[in-house]
């Protein structure tokens, strides 16, 4: 195999489909990265492009840094605006779309919630009822005797009311450590309603409005809490309530889950509405008998991207793979139909199955792509859209060509670790706690938590970052939670089931892993289910021992291959709330050193955390498991760490 070849992934089933597809004459991703070089003003964030004097491009000079102080005041826009400001409005602007992508998600999902609780729509019902009340509880809505079908109207209600809230506090809020909440109430950035925030963003971004790059990071930071504590936490828990809570689940992982003989429909996307209507009708005997009659042995769902980490966690449904290998997935050639909603599709995917068979559905009024069937999926007709999609598959599968070529490769994983599945984990169900976490952290067995999230990105060799990250950090006996495309690249690499934490943990995090019978790395769901981090994080502080905020934990966080503008929003989520985050791939404000440094080293005073940029992810990992030692040291609990680590008896008997 060509060496360019290999470093495209590091993953054996996707250098398959790549040469595959080089074959077919299929165009991806992969190719268009080589043939289009990322813009270097616009990837630094020194292009403007808020009004029609520009776009203005005001890059940093080349070759002579520092700049004289003569060539930094000329280095404006037409209007005016300086790099800092061109450079934070660009970076803030990232942050609300993100922002507005998760929480719209949000949005569909108490939208649904509603429509069940009126009982206006079939084939939903609440999965989760002790969730549900304790939403209730949260939002003040009375229980009582009263019908549950009420009870989830009401909180679907209060749910929508966060969106628009005028003024106030967002709900969720009060869920952080106190002294969290008085950072941010400090700091001014408290969300109000979380359209709001983002409405607000844009306003301020427009041209001519705020033109002082602190505040509108400030802004920025906002708009992200809206999202962290606010859509993506609404989004996780009302999932929760209507599909159920995930509890641990084994499922496979990677392109080695098609199947010859049956009929193969990928469910691509992000929000579970859709996914599991569609994993309801898979199993409806008419669809069954349909599949049969075209002489197929029955129907195989998998799923893609973040909407396949919701149906894993819940139904064990197997995943095809991530962010980089959904062209690939069709490149298999036994894709029949690929069904997408929202988020992270490629616009790609009609053309590359033109090359096969493979019909791409689209089904979301919010997200069209020319060349796709569209069938519009309503929540009222659910089964019968669902149905609609199937009947669409197993049509195509008898269309099959004969360029199939379905790689060997699949990896079994754990997941499904939510809060309340660590809680019980740990604890048990008499006595659920974090408390066995936090004692094996102040003893020194687990030496902290990481993060690691995000997506792929084609700049760096696929899921590369993140296993070796990965790999790095439980090494040095840091338990890590993932989600997201990151999650499923350590699935590949075989780092989620238990036997892993024998193979690559430290003694210390092997041995309470072996204890547990957990995995050393936890498969926490799709990306809003980063809110699941949160809420870890806090539980922690609640527990005692580790101070009192999540900026005291020995915690830290990271996306090493990130692309998406979610993901900016959430790694701001993240620092705004105390975690040390670091990124790989690229950073976005490099045009301004200012705004860079506010980023990277400002926040801390104000936050207790502040953002990184690190593209080798072994170093990334060290300056985690640094910071985390840091905050160790600063509990007071470095010392019982140093004796676990020369306790060879310990090890022996291991
Ligand atoms: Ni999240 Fe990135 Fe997309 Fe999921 Fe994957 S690309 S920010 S991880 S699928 S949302």
């Amino acid at each position: 195999m060509a060496e360019k070849t290999k470093a495209k992934s590091i993953d054996q089933a996707s250098l398959q489909m790549i040469e595959k597809a080089s074959c077919d004459g299929v165009n991806l991703s992969f190719d268009r990265a080589s043939a289009i070089k990322p813009c270097p003003i616009g990837e630094v964030g020194s292009c403007c492009k808020v009004c029609s004097m520009g776009p203005c491009r005001v890059p940093l000079p080349k070759g002579k840094a520092p700049e004289t102080p003569e060539e930094k005041r000329k280095r404006r826009g037409v209007c005016g605006a300086t790099a800092e400001t061109i450079a934070a409005r660009n970076f803030v602007r990232m942050i609300a779309a993100g922002a507005a992508a998760h929480s719209d998600h949000g949005r569909s999902v108490a939208e649904l919630l509603l429509a069940v609780g009126r009982g206006e729509v079939s084939g939903y019902e609440i999965r989760d009822e002790q969730k549900l009340l304790a939403l209730a509880m949260d939002f003040g809505v009375e229980i009582g005797d009263r019908p549950i079908a009420e009870i989830a109207a009401d909180v679907a209600q209060k749910a929508l009311a966060e969106f628009g809230r005028h003024d106030g506090e967002s709900t969720f809020i009060k869920r952080a450590p106190l002294k969290r909440q008085e950072i941010w109430r400090k700091n001014g950035v408290v969300p109000r309603g979380i359209d709001r925030e983002i409405v607000e963003l844009m306003h301020r971004t427009h041209a001519g409005v705020d033109m002082e790059y602190h505040n509108i990071i400030q802004q920025g930071i906002r708009a992200s809490l809206a999202d962290g504590w606010g859509g993506s936490m609404i989004a996780t828990d009302l999932q929760d309530v209507l599909f159920g809570t995930p509890s641990p689940v084994l499922g496979q992982i990677n392109l080695g889950v098609f199947k010859e003989d049956e009929v193969n429909v990928i469910i691509h996307g992000h929000e579970p509405l859709l996914s599991e209507v569609i994993v309801a009708a898979a199993a409806d005997p008419e669809i069954q008998a349909l599949a049969k009659k075209a002489g197929a042995k029955g129907i195989n769902l998998a799923g893609q991207c973040c909407t396949a980490n919701e149906i894993l966690m819940r139904h064990g449904i197997p995943l095809a793979g991530n962010f980089l290998q959904q062209e690939l997935s069709l490149v298999t050639g036994a894709c029949d139909a690929m069904v997408v909603d929202v988020q992270c599709i490629m616009e790609s995917l009609p053309d590359v199955a033109q090359c096969y068979h493979t019909k791409i559905i689209t089904t979301s009024p919010k997200a069209k792509i020319t060349g796709a069937v569209h069938i519009d999926f309503d929540e009222h007709h659910a089964m019968e859209r669902a149905k609609d999609v199937l009947k669409l598959a197993i049509e195509a599968y008898t269309h099959r060509g004969k360029k199939i070529q379905i790689p060997e490769c699949k990896t079994d994983l754990v997941a499904g670790f939510s809060h309340e599945t660590i809680n019980y984990m740990l604890g048990g169900l008499f006595r659920a706690s974090y408390r066995p976490l936090n004692d094996n952290i102040i003893n020194g067995r687990i030496r902290g938590v990481a993060g690691v999230v995000g997506c792929n990105n084609v700049r760096v060799t696929h899921n590369e970052a993140h296993v070796a990250m990965v790999k790095e950090l439980i090494k040095n006996d840091v338990l890590v939670l993932q989600t997201g495309c990151s999650a499923m690249a350590s699935a590949m690499a075989g780092l989620m089931v238990p036997e892993a934490a024998k193979q690559y943990a430290g003694a210390g995090l092997a041995s309470v892993c072996e204890t547990v019978g957990m995995p050393p790395v936890l498969h926490l769901g799709s990306c809003v289910d980063n809110s699941r981090i949160l809420v870890a994080a806090t539980a922690m502080v609640k527990d005692g021992g580790l101070g009192d905020d999540v900026s005291d934990l020995p915690v830290a966080g990271a996306a090493p291959e990130w692309f998406s503008e979610k993901a900016l929003t959430i790694g701001q989520y993240f620092v705004a709330s105390g975690v040390f985050t670091v990124f790989g791939a690229t950073w976005p404000t490099t045009g301004s050193p200012e705004v860079t440094e506010h980023l990277f080293g400002g926040l801390e005073k104000m936050y207790g955390a502040m953002w990184a940029f690190e593209n080798d992810p072994i170093k990334a990992a060290q300056m985690m498991i640094a910071h985390i030692d840091k905050k160790r040291q600063a509990l007071g609990i470095s010392k019982a760490r140093e004796r676990v680590l020369f306790d060879m008896a310990m090890r022996r008997e291991l």
